[in-house]
Formats: C-alpha cells, structure tokens, sequence
C-alpha cells in the first residue's frame, strides 16, 4: 500500500492493489462529494430509482438508475443495455460533467488513461438490500475498465474470483472510496452483503454506489 498526502486539503489518501487490476483508492471522492451528490440528485429526479427485476422473475432489493448514453437494465427477456429509460420512455440523463472527471482521474490513476464512460448504473442500497455474486459482462469491450464510486453507509464487498466456486474476499468500502476494475479483475465475481442499518450524516440512512462504464 501506498500513502501520499496531496494538494494541501490534508487528505490521508491510500492506494491499495486488491489483485492485478483492481485498484482501491480509499477517500478519492470525498472532496467531490456535495458536487457528487448534487448531480445525482438531478439525475435521480429525472430517471427515479426503481427495483428491476431479473430474467428469472426476481424484484432486485437494489434500487437501480442510469445516466449516460446507455443505461444498464434488466426485466423479464434479460440483462442488456439500452439507450432509453424504460420508465419514462425518454433519453437517460446526461452524464454530469463531475462524474466523467471523476472517473478519468481515477482510472489514470490506475493506469488506464483517457477512460471515456457512457453509462453510469447508480445503485441504491436501502437496509436489507443485497446484490448476489456475478460477473459484469454485458459490455462490448472488457479491455476498458469500470470505476465504482461509493457514497454513503458502508458496506461489505464480497471479491471473488474466476469462477463463481472460489470464496470471495470481504473488502469493506466507505463514503468516498473509488474503485478501478480492468485487466484481470474485470471479470471477476463480485456482491455486496446485506447493508446494515446507519445513518450517514450527508446521504442518510442508504449507500449509494455509482458504477462508471464504457459500455457500447
Ligand atoms: C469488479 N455494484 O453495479 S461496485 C454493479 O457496490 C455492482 O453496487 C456493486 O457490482 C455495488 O454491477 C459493486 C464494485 C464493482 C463494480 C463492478 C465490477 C466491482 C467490480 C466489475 C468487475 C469486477
Ligand atoms: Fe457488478
């Protein structure tokens, strides 16, 4: 692990490689997160968060939105991505501009430069909400990475390997870490146990997580 202070906002940052290509910079968001979290709440009054429901028939306990060109969804014929918000029959929102900033700084960070996303899946995990172990694999092109960008309660991240088999590792992530997912922990099987109860003093009583993607 390395530590380096920076830019005179006395920030204790830490880098931590959790496996090739998976990089935790711990804190990167939190002296974005009122500008974070102002542009979500603009995106979240246009395209609501709602619970999607699998291919299999199940209510996911995740609220789920998107802002973007293309937006991740899920529903009775399958996972896929698509350019308009089923529920409003309109265009996802537009990405805000922090969040792309946000995104590029921490995928160079990670040694991924010029990372452009056009797909932003924002969770949102109330008390109780979980998401099960998979892999993210409705993407075109999985040389590019993702960045996650967590907000709000802490939460439990299970890390797992190639195969859904091998028992995944627990990472806790908190308000403000950022994660960069690519090369060979791009494919690797992943959730979130259950959030416990909490109060965050900014988000309230939820985490939300912010998934950057260049998906098309
Ligand atoms: C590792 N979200 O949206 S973020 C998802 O906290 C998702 O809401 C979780 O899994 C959340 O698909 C985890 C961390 C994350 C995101 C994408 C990954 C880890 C990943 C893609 C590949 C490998
Ligand atoms: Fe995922």
């Amino acid at each position: 692990m390395t530590m380096d202070l920076f830019d005179g906002a006395s920030t204790l940052e830490a880098q931590e490689q959790l496996a090739p290509g998976a990089m935790l910079l711990r804190g990167f968001a939190v002296t974005d997160e009122r500008e974070l979290l102002g542009a979500l709440a603009e995106v979240i009054a246009q395209a609501p968060f709602r619970h999607m429901v699998t291919p299999g028939g199940f209510r996911m306990s995740v609220g789920m939105s998107n802002c973007g060109a293309l937006g991740w969804i899920t529903d009775e014929s399958g996972y896929r991505y698509g350019p308009i918000d089923p529920l409003s029959g309109q265009p996802w929102p537009a990405l805000p501009e922090v969040f792309l900033r946000l995104a590029a700084q921490a995928a160079e960070r990670a040694g991924f430069s010029r990372f452009v996303p056009d797909a932003c899946l924002i969770n949102r995990y109330e008390p109780g909400s979980r998401l099960s172990l998979h892999q993210d694999k409705n993407e075109r092109d999985f040389g590019e990475p993702i960045v996650s960008v967590s907000l709000g309660l802490p939460a439990v991240f299970l890390f797992g390997g190639s195969r859904r088999s091998l028992p995944p590792r627990r990472i806790g992530l908190m308000h403000g870490d950022v994660v960069v997912w690519g090369g060979p922990a791009r494919l690797s099987y992943h959730g979130v146990l259950p959030l416990k109860e909490g109060f965050h003093s900014l988000v309230g009583a939820q985490r939300l997580n912010l998934t950057l993607r260049k998906a098309g």
